[in-house]
């Protein structure tokens, strides 16, 4: 596998101490998941330095343990929505690795036909409502969107995702509070990776454990550790059944850590080179891996074949990427509005 996969497996301890309840199937699918976005997000930053990819991009490295175990913890029909570091999210709903990776590069063939970018998936069919760049926007957009699963008697939900920097916007307030009175399906994230760009969850607040804001509001709440796909997986399923069964709102602090900076343009300079080596002693993929070889759930020689074919896919997505046309000029103004005769569009 890609050299930072490789390093360090031998001094690394494996996840959890009791042994795994869960089959082969379920294990190398959260393992391919993971694969599969580390290697999109490492190509995505080299397609940026060679400026296939332009503006703004944030990469989910070091995160991928979520995006695997929402693969398993909720169903494929349930909503989700989250923030601009979504490329690893949208993956792991089931949107192509070339349809990402055409998005990025500003192509036709991309999932929003090249108009959205790094910060603007979206696919109704995959039902992954983006990808918000105005930071807590799209915790009262899923907030709404429980409201008409609920309304609909769907049976579904909406996992609605944030950073740690958005939670302490206003419009998570408002939101938790009209989710909690009216008991509506949604499964609240923050993926807690310590940092709004250059500032630390300790610098922006007195309750540094997040998963207790949920408590002004009486929402079950907890933290969960985002490194490992288990727990991520766990976590979501106890959180989907309470949901499901019309008790309302759930609110998850998952702990995870970004490898890179906040953005391809940002060194880090605000934390140290030993605290990110920390960080790289619990790598879910690392630890994952070892914890399926020493489980013996499946072999070297599996795992290397997994590699190898998210490889092969990513390549592939690239290609796919590189040959699609830019979108035709005169599509400019094409699925901006549901209304097509919305004043000002043409003439
Ligand atoms: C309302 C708003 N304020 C400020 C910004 C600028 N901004 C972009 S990303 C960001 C940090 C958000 O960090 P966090 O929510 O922790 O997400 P992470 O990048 O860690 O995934 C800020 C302040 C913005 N996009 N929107
Ligand atoms: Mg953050």
């Amino acid at each position: 596998m890609a050299d930072t996969l490789t390093k360090n497996t031998k001094t690394l301890k494996p996840v959890g101490a009791k042994k795994t309840t869960y089959d082969k199937k379920t294990w190398l699918l959260w393992y391919e998941t993971m694969v599969r976005v580390r290697k999109f997000e490492e190509r995505t930053l080299m397609m940026y330095s060679q400026q296939k990819i332009r503006g703004f991009c944030h990469v989910y490295i070091g995160q991928e343990a979520i995006a695997a175990g929402l693969v398993t913890g909720i169903k494929k029909e349930d909503a989700l929505v989250t923030g601009y570091r979504q490329h690893g999210l949208a993956l792991s709903r089931g949107l192509s690795s070339s349809s990402c990776m055409a998005e990025l590069f500003g192509k036709a063939g991309g999932c929003v036909k090249g108009k959205g970018g790094s910060m603007h998936f979206f696919s109704r069919e995959h039902r992954f409502f983006g990808g918000n760049g105005i930071v807590g926007a799209q915790i009262p957009i899923g907030t709404g969107i429980a409201f008409a699963e609920k309304y609909r008697d769907s049976g579904l939900l909406c996992v609605t995702m944030f950073g740690d920097g958005a939670a302490r916007q206003g419009a998570l307030y408002e939101a938790f509070n009209m989710a909690m009175t009216w008991k509506l399906p949604v499964i609240y994230i923050v993926e807690n990776n310590g940092y709004a760009m250059g500032t630390s969850v300790e610098r922006t607040s007195n309750v540094n454990e997040l998963y207790k804001i949920g408590s002004a509001f009486d929402m079950p709440s907890e933290q969960v550790n985002g490194m490992d796909p288990v727990s991520v997986h766990e976590a979501l399923i106890k959180a989907a059944n309470h949901c499901r069964n019309g008790n309302g709102p759930y609110f998850l602090e998952i702990k995870t850590y970004r490898y890179r900076g906040h953005s391809v343009s940002d060194p880090g300079n605000y934390r140290s080179k030993e605290e990110v080596e920390h960080y790289k002693t619990l790598d879910p993929i690392i630890l994952t891996e070892r914890r399926i070889l020493e489980e013996k759930i499946a072999s070297q020689v599996e795992l290397d074949k997994i590699q190898e074919s998210i490889q092969l896919e990513i390549d592939e997505a690239i290609k796919f990427a590189d040959e699609s046309p830019f979108p035709a000029p005169e599509a400019l103004y094409d699925d901006n509005y549901v209304q097509t005769d919305y004043p000002f569009l043409r003439d």
